[in-house]
């Protein structure tokens, strides 16, 4: 089976706690602030493995946690890093938020990597807060949560060669006579609605992937039978085996079948044409009159390679095989390929990190979200005056007192955030 979706549940590492402590030295009543900052939670990364084809593995485990950082120490000593979680994903996968369905990452090259969720960052040590006007502060920060969400792994078809030609020409048929792939095949058109994959070895040794691909028809480059999918699909194989039923037993004349698909892909992206292209004339064990076999190369062209087979009998499939093979070791790296056909960025997305917004609950509390209000919250250690002072300070700077004045609260009001509540004073 090819796995081209999956669903995963991710969760970096916290960051480690600052601590409060002070220096312990003889004869010193109390000495100076020496609580040590928390060390940083683990990333969640994945990196691209090119050994690796299917999301298969993902679909037995769909949970991963990354490492917390470890607390803060006493004589200031910082709390442990933790190292990051990498997750190994075939080239071609695409990641998004399941929420909101935002592009996190499209990896394609072996060995790229990309942090997809963020640990968060150590809390600080009392020592960190000292300052003339407080030298020996007795609160600390609490470490940043680690980013926690589901995303939904795609994986963008990446076959080195695809099988590329008109409905029942016999595509699923070579693909399963050559690899293990079972593509189902029939006698009546658009057997095949999505991509096949299998692994191809050649006698020699060498191995490529084969994608049977479903059948395009006149007028794909338009969407006509779902011909639009499909059509992305080639522009993602290296090289393109172009499989014509040469029996004519389905009633289509074969040159005619050939010039209607090069011609939907011109128009679809004019570069498919410059892709590498092996013809292969299927069904010769149909054939009784061998004289299709030169119309068909003096229609099409001397410059074309062309091979008769029968995926049936399997005759010729193995020369195919190694001159697909040869051809794939003549192309270069998808990469040129890929970039003119598909944005290829790496980026995330980020938003507006101190917006914020108020609501009221049914008894009348003002409710304060946003994602850096919320995460000054969870860093805030409320069993210390200081800290709380230093979170109303916090609030205020960000504009929340105003917002909510604006919104007409009154002191002695109640301001609800994740569940916290406070008094409002003015
Ligand atoms: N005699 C003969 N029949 C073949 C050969 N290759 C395929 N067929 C038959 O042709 C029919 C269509 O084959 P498929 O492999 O399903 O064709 P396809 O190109 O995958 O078709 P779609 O999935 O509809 O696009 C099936 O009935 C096959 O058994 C061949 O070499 N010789
Ligand atoms: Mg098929």
């Amino acid at each position: 089976m090819f796995i081209d979706q999956v669903d995963i549940y991710l969760k970096a590492g916290n960051g480690g706690n600052g601590i409060v402590a002070y220096r312990r030295e003889k004869y010193v009543p109390l000495g100076g602030p020496a609580g040590g900052d928390g060390g940083n939670g683990a990333d969640i990364i994945f990196e691209v493995d090119e050994g690796l084809r299917t999301l298969m593995d993902f679909r037995y485990q769909r949970h991963f946690k990354a490492k917390h950082g470890q607390n803060g120490m006493s004589a200031n000593a910082h709390g442990r890093n933790s190292e990051p979680l990498v997750l190994k994903v075939p080239p071609g996968t695409i990641v998004k938020r399941k929420d909101t369905e935002e592009t996190l990452a499209d990896l394609v090259h072996h060995g790229a990597q990309m942090v997809i969720a963020k640990g968060g960052r150590g809390g600080r040590g009392n020592s960190r807060f000292a300052s003339s006007r407080n030298p020996a502060p007795d609160f600390a920060e609490n470490g940043e949560p680690g980013e926690e969400f589901e995303v939904t792994m795609e994986l963008k078809l990446l076959a080195d060669v695809g099988l590329v030609g008109f409905p029942s020409v016999g595509k699923s048929t070579i693909l399963s006579a050559v690899s293990k792939a079972k593509a189902k095949t029939g006698d009546y058109p658009f057997t095949t609605i999505k991509p096949n994959l299998g692994v191809v070895q050649t006698g020699d040794g060498r191995s490529f992937v084969m994608a049977d691909l479903p059948g395009l028809i006149e007028g794909a480059s338009e969407g006509t039978g779902l011909g639009h999918q499909f059509l992305r699909h080639v522009e993602r194989t290296k090289v393109i085996v172009h499989v014509i039923d040469i029996s004519g037993l389905e009633g289509r004349d074969p040159i005619e079948d050939y010039r209607i698909i090069r011609e939907e892909m011109r128009l679809y992206n004019e570069s498919l044409l410059k892709r590498p292209e092996i013809i292969v004339l299927n069904k010769v064990d149909l054939v009784e009159d061998n004289e299709i076999f030169e119309q068909f190369k003096s229609a099409i062209g001397e410059d074309k390679e062309i091979h008769e087979i029968s995926a049936a009998t399997r005759q010729n499939l193995d020369t195919v095989l190694y001159r697909v093979a040869d051809l794939l070791e003549e192309t270069p790296e998808t990469e040129e390929i890929i970039e003119e056909t598909d944005h290829r960025v790496m980026y995330r997305y980020e938003k507006d990190p101190d917006a914020f917004k108020i609501s009221r609950d049914d008894d009348g509390a003002f409710v304060v979200t946003g994602e850096a209000i919320e995460r000054m919250f969870k860093m805030t250690d409320f069993n210390r005056e200081a800290a709380i002072r230093r979170f109303a300070r916090q609030m205020r700077s960000m504009g929340i007192d105003d917002a909510l004045r604006d919104r007409g609260i009154q002191t002695g009001d109640t301001v609800r955030i994740l569940g916290g509540e406070f008094e409002f004073v003015e």
